[in-house]
């Protein structure tokens, strides 16, 4: 990675009172970028570093108005995984399963990096979640974060558009916005939704408690804004440790042994199963991994 890594404490990133510079019509924004030419780049306009700046304003004061970690999300609601600046993609989603907010979404995370429109996918979906807050469910995947999103694309996008200087402010913009991005939702309390996965720390408080329940609100006792960890449930949550499924029984997940680090973890239906019941849920839906036919249920 050519490019020095960005550090942020939370504390430096964090308040939520910064003023709007920018007066802006969201709703004339989403239209804009909802008629994003399928084949022709150079007419379409896109968003400028102040859209940007304002839109992560105004979602930090949304998403502080609520630091819960875990989302409550009614049904009917279309869950869709990684993003990856593929914007086209995201307007094919639309097309099929219906704009907000006549159809609900729930995102899992990973809207940046990769493809080359990370700035559209990621302006597009905060202006709706701020336009339909019961429409649209932003999660936060492991792209959302500094270390990731300086080496994976999205810097050099932002960069590339805006300049170094204006771009520098941009993407700052964008990672104190990240930060109050929630980590799992659960879909009437039965589904359980995540970019990463389950993690063996997920035990440590919800075990503790015979309570099905306890688990999400022991997931909840957690506040954003914060920088994932490196370890630990938050990081696993949101898919800063790779999840991969296992087939032997085990009931905790394990780490794997490809992985010297140590930050990954191998899950079976067995370890699934006891964190699933501990949060009193059924099914946990989680992105983070390729798969080739859009979908795959590997452990039913
Ligand atoms: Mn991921």
């Amino acid at each position: 990675p050519r490019c020095k890594a960005v550090s942020l404490r939370t504390s430096e990133f964090t308040d939520p009172t910064m003023p709007i510079t920018a007066e802006m019509n969201l709703n004339e924004l989403i239209i804009r970028l909802m008629s994003f030419p399928a084949d022709e780049y150079s007419s379409h306009r896109e968003p400028d570093p102040d859209e940007c700046l304002t839109v992560c304003q105004l979602a930090i004061n949304f998403l502080s108005s609520d630091t819960a970690i875990c989302l409550r999300v009614q049904s009917p609601v279309n869950i869709v995984g990684d993003i990856h600046g593929q914007f086209h993609d995201l307007l094919r989603i639309f097309d099929r399963l219906g704009q907000p907010p006549k159809s609900k979404y729930l995102f899992l995370g990973d809207y940046i990096d990769r493809g080359k429109y990370s700035l559209e996918v990621i302006v597009l979906l905060l202006s709706l979640m701020l336009v339909y807050p019961n429409s649209v469910y932003l999660l936060r995947g492991n792209h959302e974060a500094a270390n990731v999103c300086c080496r994976y694309g999205f810097k050099d996008e932002v960069m590339q558009r805006f300049g170094n200087e204006t771009g520098t402010s941009v993407l700052m913009g964008f990672l104190r916005c990240f930060q109050w991005l929630p980590l799992a939702g659960l879909i009437n309390q039965q589904i359980f939704c995540c970019h990463g996965g389950i993690s063996p720390t997920f035990e440590l408080e919800p075990y503790r408690s015979s309570k099905p329940v306890s688990a999400i609100t022991s997931l909840n006792s957690m506040r954003r804004p914060f920088e994932p960890p490196q370890f630990g449930a938050p990081a696993t949550c949101c898919g800063r440790t790779r999840c991969r499924i296992r087939s032997s029984a085990c009931s905790k997940p394990e780490t794997s042994p490809q992985n010297k680090r140590g930050c990954s973890y191998m899950f079976s239906l067995e370890a699934l199963e006891s964190a699933l019941h501990s949060f009193g849920a059924g099914l946990l839906v989680r992105g983070h991994q390729v798969a080739q036919e859009g979908f795959m249920s590997p452990l039913t």
